[in-house]
């Protein structure tokens, strides 16, 4: 059986971990991860995208494992230096990744857009599979919280998540098309899946994108979810604390809520198996699996899975 072409749509370190395990299990033509930008900042002069790196240094093996973003081994002496110079380094800039950073910028400066310098930096870093900005556009996440509107970056690394969250909103993505090669992968996927990723500030961002909406709902084929609460927690990130002070039910039904009408199917944990009708009342199947992805076995292990559910839901 031909293998499904699949369009991955990720955000940072949650989704980082099944798209390397996508990258393993499938053909390199027939997978393209779609990743949020809405994360993307400013400093130094530098532009800084969190989410695409966290998917490039997965899929090149140089992620910092303690962490999941940023590059292993790193050190922060450049970040010292500005220090001593009177800059703001509250965001954890290493040395190595510097070095993305500033190859991203000064491509961008020549007239590239984000889409060809991310493929530029992916070639050389020799991930084969497709590795693109959600768009070209700018597109920026602001937190809107008890103590004001907060750029993404401040609201989660500088601030801590400390604020209490009333809203989120996506600045730009009104007037941002999808990237050439997501909206390609939006008319040859066989299948879309939605890593696991913070569905409010990671996939929420995308789904803004002029056109990305109304694409999903009308997509003919499977569109497979993994939650990112187990046991009614994140499993990383802000996610649960969002949800609650959003008001929302802080489990993979509250995820299944959210994806109403963008979604076939939401795979969840074993530890979550009596949510299922919860998850059916949303109009998706569940499907429940181990979905806490540590080892690259497990991470691999799950992407297998779910090319099977595709692979049946086609036959
Ligand atoms: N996250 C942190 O919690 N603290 C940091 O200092 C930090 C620095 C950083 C540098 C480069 C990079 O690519 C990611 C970095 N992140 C840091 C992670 C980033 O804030 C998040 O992964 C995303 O924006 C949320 O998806």
């Amino acid at each position: 059986m031909p293998q499904p072409k699949i369009l991955a749509i990720a955000g940072g370190v949650g989704g980082a971990k099944l798209a390397l395990g996508l990258a393993r299990s499938l053909l390199p033509q027939d997978l393209t991860v779609v990743v949020n930008t809405g994360d993307d900042e400013i400093f130094h002069g530098l532009h800084v995208s969190p989410d695409l790196d966290s998917v490039t240094y997965a899929l090149a093996g140089l992620t910092n494992p303690d962490t999941g973003w940023g590059v292993a081994g790193d050190s922060f002496r450049t970040l010292e230096a500005l220090r001593r110079l009177g800059a703001e380094t509250w965001f954890g800039l290493g040395d190595l990744d510097l070095a993305t950073h500033i190859r991203r910028t000064a491509l961008l400066a020549d007239g590239m857009s984000l889409s060809q310098v991310t493929a530029e930096i992916t070639r050389h870093l020799g991930i084969e599979c497709a590795v693109v900005p959600m768009t070209d556009a700018s597109v920026r996440t602001v937190a809107m919280t008890d103590v004001g509107d907060l750029a993404f970056q401040e609201y989660f690394v500088h601030r801590g998540c400390e604020p209490r969250i009333l809203g989120v909103r996506f600045d730009g993505a009104d007037t941002a098309y999808p990237s050439p090669a997501f909206a390609d992968a939006l008319h040859w996927a066989d299948a879309i899946v939605y890593c696991p990723s913070n569905p409010m500030v990671s996939i929420g961002p995308i789904l803004a994108v002029t056109g990305v909406r109304s694409a999903i709902e009308n997509f003919a084929g499977p569109r497979i979810a993994v939650s990112p609460i187990v046991a009614g927690q994140a499993i990383k990130g802000p996610a649960g604390k969002m949800m609650e002070e959003l008001g929302e039910e802080v489990s993979c039904v509250g995820v299944a809520r959210r994806y109403k009408g963008l979604c076939d199917a939401l795979v969840i944990d074993r530890i979550d198996r009596e949510h299922s009708a919860g998850i059916e009342d949303c109009g998706m199947q569940s499907v429940v699996t181990a979905t806490i992805m540590n080892t690259e076995y497990e991470k691999v292990r799950l992407a297998e899975e779910i090319v099977n559910i595709i692979d049946r839901w086609n036959s």
